[in-house]
């Protein structure tokens, strides 16, 4: 039934020169094909000893740790302090001590710097330092592509001036609960949550800000030793596999420890195929021997538990103990390492300290320190910086089908068509590179994809939507229209010698738009109205891929950092912000391209800080296997953890054929992550839900129908996301924060607050070990059997399902009949899962819009909150303002009911149960087993948009 693709399978080639380019294209396919399906290519990336700021800071740190006494050759100079409306600015001098003075090397010739310290309204504290009269201004234009809004100063503080220790001290925050104690020689900053240390900036004395200098200035002959040369290593330019970093610059990296005192588990910094809690790169028994790296990369079949750079970066940290949380945030996109260790704490506390060195190639030291007091509190205050995830088109959080490619367009019917046969709901079909015309985006394949009006027209009868691939890299060829505005507009990157940079990749020669000039954004996202992106309709959506950006002949396949952007920005200080912004621009192109603005839909490859207002992410290019399987799941718990809760992995693995086992556990799995795809390589063989048979056709369907039913609670648990920026999917940890045996797990999660969730990762498995937290029941989500917490219990986990339980206390909305796709169900009724806790209660939340556009922001929605206590669940109104608006839309969606609940947890048995005044036929019984009680109603015929209450007796 289906056709083998017949594209290449493979990257094209990578030449040297544009003349033997064109000779060398055809022929050297075939051998790319045996590099494709390799695993990673280790050699392709930059260790830190490969990377000339990586080496200098690293040697920098050792050159402390090994020396006695060590003291930070900063110190802040009294007079020049000042504090008005919230910002405290002063003047830090770089003047060695005997003890740092062997670090003069390191580049640190300028002797003035400033330091800002602003307090923030959000409890937030931003600190910036920067050289007072620099020889070459640094890049410092970050924050009108990071930050949502203006910051606000605060006006809560108080400054208490130099005590006797002679640190000068501010208290802030409404309760001025938080403190920031400065020191002024040696120069550091410790912040106090309500008394307790809780981070600290400089302790380890690491601050090192390489002041840009002349080659002149250093250009002396003198013999270095081994250390002197690593200080120096790579300030003027550096060879990466014959490609040079011309550094036009010279050196401009700077670093800065930050300590998160008696605090052992830091989480965040993505991405890495790492572990959830970090591991040490740095100290005795270091886990890693290199920093984890953030720089956005194109990293095929990535090597796991590695702390190697990957697609996307976003340099937030936090850090959790059980008596304190704290958050920092580095506004920094130019590469950055980080390097971690544990360190024996010095408040006498039995947990350890743990130390963080960050160091970034170029910019300002600009950074946000959050300290809560709750983690949550955390998430409020980092997301008031940077933007929460945008709310999402209702129909991206159902499953979407992908992989590449599905060839043409008889393909695509017919796949739709499988899942009409076999009765298995999706959202949305997927096109890869190949359905363009010659990987020029924005165009079909005049032969494959003859009419995509009528083929989107054809999924969209079924309420389903398409998304097609555009990706940056733009074919140089004057008769594509994209290619030739963009060159005759001059929107395209630069060389180092500011002519347009061209390289290699999909396309052939390629160039790539410039997001920082300010005409870019504009003129791309236009390229998305339906009169210009021809064929495309309303139903059409898109994935960025690439982005990061990929540039085959590029150095480490991206681009040159000496690469020049609008403003003589040099490409070394947006790297990591690169494939955002464009991101950014495409979901502008979709959110505009209709009447009324529309809620777009774009998954990116790459993300940095602030990628969740655009769209979502997804882990790039895994592997079919169970390790990659496994990996996934702290991957995309440490993605929400930085602020960025719709991501997902390729279910199935994109490089290589699943057996039907795998595929079966990773749909099952992937059914509880934000984003939900499956997706493979253009080599491995077709595995659309059907194609493995018996049992799995069932399974499969099973675990997908499982995604539908909760669609209700996934698309709360969105809203909730968009208002306060909490990751959807949660480690252990977020839930049960004092529980200090959920910090490292990371092979279980939370989905919201209300069911955890345990991927079956080995094969063959059929029981699984599940920690239950706290020390109320669990009732398992299928057949509502009981578990008692805390405590790990073996449970059976056959082919079917994977262990999924409710948490006590908790009411999960579902729509329960299986249909097509989410938009079939959306005059479905509800069902509510009553999960009573110990004392009897419950509590869940319901939110309900027209799922695509903004009407929503003027008041267009239902937000319900349903509660249950002294035996009587009632269903009350949380909408913020009952405007007239509002109401019509509770008027028009009144006909939506609340049909079946289902109460689990009772203590007592029920002999009546009366719905808004009237009694009520239910059943019930007793779970001898599970101790409890369990009553069924199944005709409430409860309006959603109404005040109700059931009660119990
Ligand atoms: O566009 C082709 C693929 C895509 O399917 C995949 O999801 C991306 O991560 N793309 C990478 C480029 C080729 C990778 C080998």
């Amino acid at each position: 039934m289906f056709n083998r693709p017949r594209m290449h399978r493979s990257r094209p080639p990578l030449p040297g020169s544009a003349s033997r380019r064109t000779v060398l294209w055809p022929f050297v396919i075939s051998l790319t094909v045996v590099l494709m399906v390799s695993a990673v290519k280790q050699e392709d990336f930059k260790t830190c000893a490969q990377s000339g700021f990586c080496t200098r800071n690293r040697a920098y740190a050792e050159l402390a740790s090994g020396t006695p006494d060590w003291e930070s050759p900063f110190r802040l100079d009294p007079t020049s302090l000042q504090l008005e409306d919230g910002v405290l600015t002063g003047d830090l001098i770089h003047a060695p001590t005997s003890s740092s003075s062997s670090a003069e090397s390191g580049g640190a010739l300028n002797a003035g710097y400033t330091i800002e310290v602003h307090l923030l309204d959000s409890d937030a504290v931003r600190v910036r330092m920067n050289e007072r009269d620099p020889k070459r201004r640094r890049y410092d234009g970050l924050q009108k592509s990071v930050l949502v809004k203006p910051l606000v100063s605060s006006t809560q503080y108080d400054q208490l001036g130099r005590d006797e220790d002679g640190l000068f001290t501010i208290n802030y925050g409404s309760r001025r609960q938080n403190s920031a104690r400065i020191r002024f020689a040696p120069f550091q900053i410790e912040f106090l949550a309500d008394g307790v240390s809780t981070l600290v900036l400089n302790e380890g004395g690491l601050l090192k800000i390489e002041a840009a200098q002349v080659w002149s200035d250093v250009a002396d002959t003198r013999t270095r030793t081994p250390m002197e040369r690593r200080l120096e290593q790579g300030m003027w330019s550096e060879r990466f596999k014959d490609i040079i970093d011309t550094k036009p610059r010279g050196p401009e990296s700077f670093g800065l420890d930050i300590t998160f005192p008696d605090i052992e588990d830091v989480y965040g910094i993505p991405e890495h195929a790492s572990s959830l809690s970090l591991k040490t790169t740095r100290g005795p028994g270091a886990q890693y021997n290199e920093p984890y790296r953030l720089y956005n990369l194109d990293v095929f079949e990535y090597e796991i538990d590695s702390p190697m750079a990957l697609y996307g970066s976003i340099p937030f940290m936090l850090g959790h103990s059980k008596d304190k949380t704290a958050g920092v945030f580095w506004m920094n996109a130019a590469e950055t390492w980080i390097d971690i260790e544990k360190i024996e704490s010095t408040s006498g506390s039995s947990r350890r300290t743990t130390r963080t060195h960050w160091y970034s190639e170029a910019g300002v030291l600009d950074l946000f320190v959050f300290l809560g007091p709750t983690h949550r509190d955390i998430f409020k205050q980092y997301s008031s910086l940077v933007g929460t995830t945008a709310l999402p088109q209702s129909f991206s959080i159902g499953y979407h089908q992908c992989r590449w490619n599905y060839i043409s367009q008889k393909d695509v019917i017919e796949v739709d068509a499988g899942f009409e046969t076999h009765e298995i709901p999706y959202d949305v079909l997927w096109l890869d590179i190949e359905h363009t015309n010659g990987k020029r985006y924005f165009t079909w394949d005049p032969k494959q994809f003859p009419d995509p009006f009528d083929m989107q027209l054809h999924l969209a009868n079924k309420g389903r939507k398409m998304v097609t691939i555009i990706d940056p890299h733009i074919k140089m060829d004057r008769g594509y229209h994209i290619s030739k505005e963009a060159t005759d507009k001059s929107l395209f990157v630069m060389n180092n010698h500011l002519k347009p940079f061209d390289g290699w990749c999909w396309p052939g020669s390629s160039q790539w738009i410039d997001f920082e000039n300010p005409r870019a954004k504009d003129w791309w996202a236009s390229q998305f109205s339906y009169d210009r992106y021809k064929g495309s309709t309303n139903t059409l959506f898109t994935w960025n891929d690439m982005n990061e950006p990929s540039v085959f002949t590029g150095p480490e396949i991206t681009l040159p950092k000496d690469a020049m952007h609008y403003n003589r920005v040099e490409h070394r200080s947006i790297h990591n912000i690169y494939g955002a912004m464009f991101h950014a621009a495409t979901a502008q192109g979709l959110s505009t391209r209709n009447e009324t603005l529309q809620r777009p839909f774009v998954l990116s490859r790459a993300f940095f800080a602030g990628s969740q207002r655009y769209g979502s992410v997804w882990t790039g290019d895994n592997k079919a296997s169970w390790e990659h399987f496994e990996v996934a799941a702290p991957m995309l718990l440490t993605i929400g953890l930085a602020g960025l809760p719709f991501s997902g992995a390729d279910v199935g693995g994109f490089f290589g054929d699943p057996e039907p086992e795998l595929l079966t556990r990773w749909y099952q799995a992937g059914a509880f992550y934000p984003f939900f795809r499956a997706h493979a390589h253009l080599d491995s063989k077709r595995r659309e839900p059907w194609l493995f048979g018996e049992p799995y056709t069932s399974q499969i369907r099973a675990a997908i129908r499982t995604r539908y039913s909760l669609l209700p609670f996934w698309y709360t648990l969105f809203q909730e996301a968009s208002m306060d920026g909490v990751p959807i999917i949660r480690p252990m940890f977020f839930e049960f924060p004092s529980d200090e045996a959920t910090y490292r797990m990371e092979d279980q999660f939370m989905v919201g607050e209300a069911l955890l969730v345990k991927p079956v990762t080995t094969a063959g498995a059929t029981q699984s070990e599940v920690y239950f937290a706290g020390n109320e029941k669990w009732f398992e989500f299928y057949d509502g059997q009981v578990k008692q917490g805390p405590g790990v219990q073996s449970v059976s986990s056959p082919a079917y399902k994977i262990p999924v339980y409710q948490r006590a206390g908790t009411i999960v909305p579902k729509r329960e009949t299986p249909r097509r796709s989410s938009k079939e169900m959306e005059n479905d009724p509800f069902t509510l899962v009553v999960a009573l806790d110990s004392k009897g209660e419950a509590y869940g939340r319901l939110y309900l819009d027209d799922g695509e556009s903004y009407e929503y922001s003027r008041g267009d929605y239902i937000l319900r909150e349903f509660k249950v206590q002294g035996s009587v669940l009632t269903s009350r109104s949380l909408n913020r303002q009952e405007s007239e608006t509002e109401w019509s839309f509770i008027r028009r969606y009144s006909s939506l009911k609340v049909e079946r609940i289902v109460f689990q947890g009772l203590s007592e048995p029920v002999s009546r149960v009366v719905i808004d005044g009237r009694p009520t036929v239910v059943e019930s019984w007793h779970d001898v087993a599970g101790k409890q009680h369990v009553v069924i109603v199944s005709r409430a015929n409860l309006s959603i948009g109404q005040d109700w209450s059931v009660s119990l007796s």
